[in-house]
C-alpha cells in the first residue's frame, strides 16, 4: 500500500473480551475495509457469549495520556467513540479530540448491552450531550438509545425521524438512528443536512451481539476512506447485514456477527 492509500481510524473505547463488540469488534472492522486501526480503551469488561459481568473503567488520566500520546505522532482520517461509561472519561476524550483538532467524528451513544446491562453512567449521557455531540460528524444511536436520548419511546418512522432532528439540535451534523429493534422490516434512518433517508431491509430474526459497534465502526471506516455521510450509510449498512446473514450462534448466546 503507498503512503497516498494508508487510511487510518481511531477508536475510543472499551474491551470485549468476546470480541463481539467495543474495541476488538471496531478493529476487525477497519481491518475488513482497509483500514489501519488505532486503539484508545477507555474501560475493560468482562463477558463472555452470555453477556457483561463487570465494568471496570480505566484511570482518566491513562485516557488522555493515550490520546495524547498517540496524536502527537498520527492524524487519523476518521475517529469513533464507544463505551466510555463515566463523565469524566467522556470529558476527556472530548477535550483531547477538541484540543487534537480530529474531524470525522462518529459518536456511538453505547448506553445498555444487548442484554440490559447499564453500558453508560447518567451523569456521562449529560457530559456527552454537552461536550461530545457537538463535536460529532455523525451519531448513531439505536432505537433504545435514541429513546434515552430524547426522553420519549420511538415506535414507527415518523417517531424516528422527529428523534433524528431532536438529537441533530444537540449538536451533531447528521444524525443515523438505527432501527433493528423495531418490529417490522429493518428500517434505519439518516437525517442529514435537513434530508431523510431510509433504508429499508429485510429483518433477520434473533438476537445479535455488537450489531452497533459493528455498523458505527463501518460508518467510521467509510468516511476515513473519504466517503461522503451518505455513501458511508449506504455502505455500512450493507456490510452488517452481511455480517448478521453470516452470524454464528454459540449455544443458547446471541449471534456473533461474522466478517
Ligand atoms: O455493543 C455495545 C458494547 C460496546 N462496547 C463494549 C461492550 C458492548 C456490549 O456489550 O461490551 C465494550
Amino acid at each position: 500500500m503507498s503512503e497516498h492509500e494508508f487510511k487510518t481510524a481511531l477508536t475510543i473505547a472499551g474491551s470485549d473480551p468476546s470480541g463481539g463488540a467495543g474495541i476488538q469488534a471496531d478493529l476487525r472492522v477497519f481491518h475488513a475495509f482497509g483500514v489501519y486501526g488505532l486503539t484508545v480503551m477507555s474501560v475493560i469488561t468482562a463477558q463472555n457469549f452470555r453477556g457483561v459481568q463487570a465494568v471496570h473503567c480505566l484511570s482518566p488520566e491513562i485516557v488522555t495520556e493515550q490520546l495524547d500520546v498517540l496524536l502527537k505522532d498520527i492524524r487519523p482520517h476518521a475517529v469513533k467513540t464507544g463505551m466510555l461509561y463515566s463523565a469524566e472519561t467522556v470529558l476527556r476524550a472530548a477535550a483531547a479530540i477538541k484540543r487534537h483538532g480530529l474531524g470525522n467524528l462518529v459518536v456511538d451513544p453505547v448506553t445498555l448491552s444487548s442484554t440490559g446491562v447499564p453500558l453508560i453512567e447518567e451523569e456521562g449521557l449529560t457530559a456527552m450531550k454537552e461536550s461530545l455531540l457537538p463535536l460529532a460528524l455523525v451519531m448513531t444511536p439505536n432505537i433504545p438509545e435514541a429513546g434515552v436520548l430524547v426522553g420519549s419511546s420511538i415506535e414507527s418512522g415518523e417517531d424516528m425521524k422527529e428523534a433524528a432532528v431532536a438529537i441533530q439540535r444537540l449538536g451533531p451534523r447528521s444524525v443515523i438512528v438505527t432501527g433493528g429493534h423495531l418490529q417490522g422490516r429493518a428500517v434505519d434512518l439518516l437525517y442529514d443536512n435537513g434530508e431523510f433517508m431510509f433504508l429499508e431491509d429485510e429483518r433477520i430474526d434473533g438476537e445479535f451481539h455488537g450489531t452497533g459497534c459493528v455498523f458505527s465502526a463501518a460508518l467510521t471506516a467509510c468516511l476515513a476512506c473519504g466517503d461522503s455521510v451518505k455513501e458511508s450509510f449506504v455502505r455500512a449498512k450493507e456490510f452488517t447485514l452481511q455480517a448478521i446473514r453470516k452470524a454464528v450462534h454459540k449455544g443458547t448466546a446471541m449471534g456473533m456477527l461474522m466478517f
